[in-house]
């Protein structure tokens, strides 16, 4: 089944559910009242006292209760509506909920519809049988945040019976546990005959593109009309089966915005099959990995950006549209042409701008704090695989993403990760054979030797991450130049395969400064990135293809005595305002783009 990303067409109308809905956390003793109660068989407010929550938004800020920011368990939401389409026996309507964290349970007038495991992915179903077209409908959502050793991200429940409160949840990744609807949640339609998914690979030779498609189907009929329109809506290819190569002459690549003046040029696959019509966004363009460097369009691509959270104040992980249309805005400032999607899968919405404006993304899995053994069992792996499975169905046809990442810091030296990683790695490259895959090499683990990495052998790009000065020599601007040196060298000796620097940074808090830096201060963080970056200009382009810093913005993290109210190696503060070390990498970044050279 297939999961495309709802596109209003003429067959296809879109009703965002979106809005103020009720809400109530189960705090009862064993967290299950709901459930025994059957809270999803009548309104909400008729089984308890309801709070107002928006939808979406992570609902821990929104409220003044500290016991709501850090509830563990089942929270409850309701809302209703009446039926926005005019029902046709040849009309489906499909719920779909984009992303709530983690496990979810939804009901459409107290009918039980769908469940899902995980967040930032999105799951749906059929509901026209269950919808009342004359009168209130009432759609019921569950959703508890509860992590334990089987879930991506891992983490474990703890119990102290001393604490009034004996439940806390422990894990080992550093971003709050953030919970809720946190996208968008829509009825659409679309013909009960229609298009349930379309895959499309692209390359090139000289001067002619070639678009391989397939469409799969619910229907009886074997024909399409599948056409690709350019921007000015001229139809340059066409054909008539569910799947074939479509021939474009004097093909307009996509490019990342620093290498062309028309970046992120986009066609339309327009798939009609009977009465359904969809249009795909396509990118024409190739990935390629080769000796120690990664080729886009066969042209050396050297990846200067950020990795960046879904975070922000009130909303959590709620998506905001104003909020990442200036985070897209702040990257272009930057100069930056490329982010990691640390460290899950970022919204469709977020995707779409950056196939619009040709920003290369890396697309994580929420594989985060895979730091034991047990975190590495069957179960956690056939959960792992159903993950790059969602990630990968999802993503798939986004010219933007040109690298999955399984993992970040995984504990990649201990025996267990080896068959781990290998069958999700086998796994992956089964799904999508056009795109490399990594994982991302822990910044602890500096102390290891590249020859005893578990999971290394398997990657086709080495991303590292790399505290030097930070987590290791505290304080030692001057270590970063000899020892940031020797780790790049070392791996490189070992395997010979690209590396990026996919995280360094520092600490500091805005306003803070001295002289001479010290940790935590603006001056020390711009200290930090002058030495980073005489490093890396003696290793690229040969030895290093890229330098993604830690982090774009500050950003909530669980309360910890390492952590002011979050993660502050942001370059932007979580206002989105910058810090010193912003104009800084500005500079560097116009540089580095203007060198990969407007064609
Ligand atoms: C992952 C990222 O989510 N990398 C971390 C980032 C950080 O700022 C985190 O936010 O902490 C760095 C991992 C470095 C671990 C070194 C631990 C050494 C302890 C002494």
């Amino acid at each position: 089944k297939g999961m495309l990303y709802p596109r209003p067409s003429e067959s296809r109308t879109i009703f965002e559910l979106g809005g103020v809905w009720n809400f109530r956390a189960d705090m009862s003793a064993n967290r299950s009242a709901g459930f025994e109660e059957k809270w999803y068989s009548k309104p909400l407010a008729m089984t308890g006292l309801v709070i107002d929550m928006p939808v979406p938004a992570s609902f821990n800020d929104i409220t003044q209760d500290e016991n709501l920011r850090s509830f563990i368990g089942w929270v409850w939401y309701d809302r209703e509506f009446y039926c926005p389409f005019y029902l046709k026996s040849d009309i489906q309507v499909v719920l779909r909920i984009e992303s709530a964290h983690y496990n979810s349970v939804v009901w459409l007038n107290g009918q039980e519809v769908m469940t899902h495991a995980g967040g930032h992915l999105p799951f749906e179903a059929d509901v026209t049988k269950l919808i009342y077209s004359s009168k209130k409908n009432r759609v019921t959502v569950a959703v508890n945040n509860t992590l334990s050793p089987t879930t991506l991200p891992p983490g474990e429940v703890q119990y102290d019976p001393d604490l009034p409160n004996p439940w806390t949840l422990s894990h080992q990744f550093d971003f709050f546990n953030y919970a809720g609807i946190h996208r968008g949640v829509k009825l659409y339609t679309k013909p009960v005959s229609f298009i349930d998914d379309i895959t499309v690979t692209t390359d090139f030779t000289e001067t002619t593109g070639h678009v391989m498609y397939n469409v799969t189907i619910v229907g009886t009929s074997t024909t399409a009309d599948v056409k690709l329109l350019d921007q000015n809506n001229s139809v340059v290819a066409s054909n008539k089966s569910l799947s074939g190569i479509l021939t474009v002459p004097k093909v307009q690549l996509w490019w990342p915005y620093t290498m062309s003046s028309k970046p992120g040029y986009l066609y339309t696959l327009q798939v009609t099959y009977g009465e359904d019509i969809y249009r795909l966004p396509v990118g024409v363009r190739t990935v390629k990995v080769d000796g120690t460097k990664f080729y886009i369009n066969n042209k050396p691509f050297y990846f200067h950006g950020v990795n960046k959270h879904e975070d922000a104040d009130i909303r959590g992980k709620g998506l905001d549209m104003p909020l990442i249309t200036k985070d897209i805005n702040l990257l272009k400032w930057l100069g930056a042409n490329s982010f990691r999607t640390s460290h899950y899968p970022y919204a469709e919405e977020i995707l779409d701008m950056c196939d619009q404006h040709g920003i290369v993304v890396i697309s994580e899995s929420p594989g985060v704090g895979i730091v034991q053994a047990n975190f590495m069992t069957n179960k956690s792996l056939a959960h792992h695989q159903e993950v790059m499975f969602e990630l990968i169905r999802r993503d798939k046809n986004r010219p933007s993403v040109v690298m999955w990442s399984v993992a970040n810091e995984p504990d990649s030296g201990i025996p267990e990760a080896h068959s781990y990683f290998k069958s999700v790695f086998d796994y992956t490259r089964s799904l999508d054979s056009t795109r490399p895959v990594t994982f991302v090499h822990g910044g602890s683990s500096e102390a290891r030797d590249p020859q005893h990495d578990q999971v290394a052998p398997f990657v086709d790009v080495l991303c590292l991450n790399n505290y030097q000065a930070w987590y290791s020599n505290s304080g030692i601007l001057s270590s970063i130049s000899p020892k940031l040196s020797k780790y790049i060298s070392a791996w490189n000796q070992q395997y010979k395969k690209p590396i990026i620097i996919s995280e360094y940074g520092a600490g500091a808090v805005y306003g803070f400064h001295s002289d001479p830096p010290l940790m935590f201060t603006e001056d020390y963080q711009v200290q930090l990135f002058k030495e980073h970056f005489k490093v890396f200009d003696k290793m690229r382009p040969d030895v290093l293809t890229g330098e993604l810093v830690w982090n774009f913005a500050d950003f909530m993290t669980q309360q910890e005595n390492t952590r002011v109210l979050g993660n502050r190696k942001g370059i932007f503060t979580r206002q989105r305002q910058p810090k010193a070390v912003a104009y800084v990498l500005q500079e560097r970044y116009v540089q580095l783009g203007a060198l990969s050279g407007v064609t």
